[in-house]
């Protein structure tokens, strides 16, 4: 398992929308692995595909309480099915986008459809940070960020504080 490098802001990567998984293969596997592994190293809550460069619709979660015993879940081509008309406001980070908070409205509770490692479909129902986190990863999948459900000026203010790192990083 390997820790790979994460994409941040602002990598036009992280804009592209992913391409469906159509069958669980020993690459499938090896990059949830490395997906999983790097998750962990950051330390985050979930993954999408996208944030280490691989268009493929793969996230990873860990939303469990107790930080000693690991317990990740990887969904393949995840989809929301059901959501709550309840709302809730939750303070998000974004490994792609160090160092930055926001709060974000989203609904409390979701139900998914994805496929497993096994290859078979699953449904599960999901709220509190889950609920959230499947949410941000399945908009990783489509090339939408949390910074996207914020203000204008807010978004403005953190593209042009990671265009300005990005360019000294660069020089
Ligand atoms: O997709 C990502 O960038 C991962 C992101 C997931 C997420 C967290 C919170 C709300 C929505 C989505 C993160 O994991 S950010 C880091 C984080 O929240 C965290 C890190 C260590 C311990 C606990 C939380
Ligand atoms: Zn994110």
């Amino acid at each position: 398992m390997t820790v790979r490098p994460l994409v941040i802001l602002p990598d036009a990567q992280l804009r592209l929308v992913s391409e469906p998984v159509t069958a669980v293969t020993d690459e499938i596997r090896t990059l949830a692995a490395d997906m999983i592994e790097t998750m962990y190293d950051a330390p985050g809550v979930g993954l999408a595909a996208v944030q280490i460069g691989v268009l493929k619709r793969v996230v990873t979660i860990d939303a469990s309480k107790d930080e000693n015993a690991k317990n990740p879940t990887v969904y393949l081509n995840p989809e929301i099915v059901w959501s709550s008309e309840e709302k809730r406001v939750y303070d998000e980070g974004c490994l792609s986008i160090p160092d930055f908070y926001g709060e974000v409205e989203r609904p409390d509770r979701v139900r998914v459809r994805y496929m497993n490692l096994d290859g078979a479909t699953v449904e599960q129902e999901a709220d509190g940070l889950l609920a959230t986190c499947l949410q941000h990863e399945i908009d990783h999948l489509n090339g939408v960020l949390f910074i996207d459900h914020l203000s204008k000026l807010k978004r403005d203010r953190v593209m042009k504080k990671f265009v300005k790192a990005a360019k000294r990083d660069a020089a």
